[in-house]
């Protein structure tokens, strides 16, 4: 018999992570922390099962049938049996609900998001519908419409699950999914008044929803997306089946997200109630984005948490010339490399989420109110981007085992790829961080950055240094459009950086209160990356590297 190597073991996802352990620990107080806790033990005991579930188990995939037997367009779709599972789970555990408990400290977004941390592995993306309902529940209220709001709300936010509600935001179609202006769906309004929408949507991430919010066009109106207009549609009939005016034409076949049901619709007379006046719909939507991008950030530090648990697990497991891996300095050294970067990144995503918090309930200062809406793009972005090289080295960390497709690790690095691509590509949050910023003044938030910077905790000079030089490229670049617009990503990366490290900066100094070191350790190896990643070129030197003839 020749050698069998033992693969990676998943540990308990909340005893065995010090990083959430911690940050619950600094972050809430004791009955808080009771409080939440046996949901937390509950969706990680879940996660456990769900993975030792999926080690023995076909992956199972969404089936659309469009017709039945006799010919009738049914529009079915069958879900995989860990999404049949996802409404009793959410309305157990308060998934939404949590976020929307009034809390006079701000800090029911944090106790939110801790439990979607610990679900989004385990739910196959089911998380991606739930973040569309709460960016929905979000934005009627946002909205003041009292009538969709009381219908709606409670479905949205129920604890239970024969009557919990989920959302879909029905924005992208062929003619784009970044720049909405020339969104081609139209409204009309019937003899009766009613609002009716017609034409594609072409990524319809939760079209398992019974509610959507979309963006259309009212006809007769002018071009441009402040002529856009944001509207409430419902998907489903009081017997369960599809609305009239709402047909699927297709699942996407996509590289990774797959147990995720993402269509293809075409509306033909949906019936829609304008959310406000059906004009500024990119306006209305707006915090539905904020919204979503804030649970595409815990999503991807959830990713980026399996994936080095896994790979740490499995250097425990594997030997190779002479020792195990993780004794192994090289291995060791890289390892920890990346878990530094994730230990930050969680600073930085957990910061925004327990500032979104602060922000609703109204108990925000107005200059951490200014800076949750530079962080949220920020974080988003480069959480995204980090998912997928964590992701990748990973994989690289089981060497051949980690390509290899039922081991099910190949599949961590293909999911990973949609964290920067949905809810806004990295290049255009690198762009609403400068609409964030609200032009080329970059003092007021570099001045709530140094004031978070915890007073003598190492770094604070490199973070100081690598501020002034975002300031001071800002205002040169500012200049001139295209010069801005081409560094916004490079600089967007840096400031993401130095908010990270001074969210870091802070933990790791309350830590040391209690005598735990490792946050200090993380920051100072975050720190040897370098804070800095101001690296563009000019647009001649642009145009020769990228001629081709
Ligand atoms: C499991 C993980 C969970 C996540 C699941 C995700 C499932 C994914 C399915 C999808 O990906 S759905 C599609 C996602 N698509 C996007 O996110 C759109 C990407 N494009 C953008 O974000 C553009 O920046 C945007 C369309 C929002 C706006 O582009 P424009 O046309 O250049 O807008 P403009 O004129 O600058 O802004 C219009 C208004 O909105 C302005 O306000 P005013 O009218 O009052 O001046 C902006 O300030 C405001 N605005 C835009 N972005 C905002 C915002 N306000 C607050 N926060 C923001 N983020």
């Amino acid at each position: 018999m020749s050698f069998i190597q033992e693969g990676p073991q998943l540990a308990h996802p909340l005893h065995h992570d010090r990083v959430l352990r911690t940050w619950l620990q600094q972050n809430l107080d004791d009955a808080a922390r009771a409080a939440l806790l046996p949901d937390l033990q509950a969706l990680a005991d879940y996660a456990l099962q769900a993975y030792a579930r999926r080690q023995h188990a076909p992956r199972h995939e969404p089936v659309l049938t469009q017709w039945d037997a006799w010919g009738r367009r049914v529009d079915r779709i069958a879900l995989t049996p860990t999404w049949d599972e996802g409404a009793a789970l959410t309305a157990a555990h308060g998934l939404l609900w949590a976020g929307h408990v009034a809390d006079a400290r701000g800090l029911q977004r944090a106790t939110q998001f801790a439990r979607v941390y610990l679900y989004h592995v385990a739910s196959e993306f089911y998380t991606c519908p739930l973040a569309m309902t709460d960016g929905t529940a979000t934005t009627l209220k946002a909205s003041g419409a009292a009538a969709l709001m009381q219908r709606a709300l409670p479905r949205f936010l129920s604890r239970d699950a024969t009557t919990l509600w989920l959302s879909g935001q029905w924005m992208t179609e062929t003619i784009g999914g970044s720049d909405v202006s020339r969104s081609e769906v139209e409204a009309r309004q019937d003899a009766s008044g009613q609002w009716r929408l017609y034409g594609r949507k072409w990524f319809a991430s939760a079209i398992v929803g019974e509610a959507a919010l979309a963006l259309a066009r009212p006809s007769g109106a002018g071009a441009g997306n402040d002529a856009l207009g944001l509207f409430y549609v419902e998907t489903r009939a009081a017997d369960g089946a599809w609305q009239p005016g709402l047909r699927i034409q297709r699942l996407k076949d996509k590289l990774g997200t797959r147990e995720l049901p993402t269509a293809e619709t075409e509306l033909d007379g949906l019936a829609a109630t304008p959310v406000g006046e059906p004009k500024h719909g990119v306006r209305h939507i707006a915090p539905m984005l904020n919204i979503t991008r804030t649970w595409n950030t815990i999503c991807a530090l959830a990713a980026m948490r399996r994936a080095l648990a896994l790979a740490g697990d499995y250097a425990m497991r594997r030997e190779a010339f002479g020792a195990r891996l993780i004794d192994k300095p090289l291995h060791r050294d890289t390892l920890a490399g990346l878990a530094a970067e994730f230990e930050a990144a969680f600073a930085l995503g957990f910061g925004v989420a327990r500032l979104l918090g602060e922000v609703e309930s109204g108990v925000a200062a107005a200059d951490s109110q200014a800076a949750w809406r530079v962080l949220t793009p920020l974080a988003k972005l480069w959480t995204g981007k980090l998912a997928v090289r964590i992701a990748s080295e990973c994989l690289e960390a089981c060497g051949g085992a980690g390509y290899i497709e039922d081991t099910g690790l190949p599949q961590l690095l293909r999911d990973a790829q949609v964290y920067p691509i949905w809810e806004g590509t990295t290049n255009v949050l690198a762009l609403d961080t400068l609409r964030a910023l609200g032009g080329n003044d970059l003092a007021p938030f570099a001045a709530w950055l140094r004031r978070q910077w915890p007073a003598d905790a190492p770094g604070a000079a490199l973070a100081q240094t690598a501020l002034v030089a975002a300031t001071q490229w800002l205002q040169h670049a500012s200049r001139e459009r295209a010069q801005l617009e081409a560094g916004a990503r490079s600089l967007a990366l840096t400031l993401a950086r130095c908010a990270a490290a001074t969210l870091l900066a802070r933990q790791a100094q309350a830590a040391a209160v209690h005598g735990d070191l490792r946050p200090a350790a993380s920051l100072r190896r975050f720190l040897g990356h370098g804070l800095l990643r101001l690296n563009m070129a000019n647009d001649d030197d642009c145009a020769a590297i990228l001629a081709q003839d």
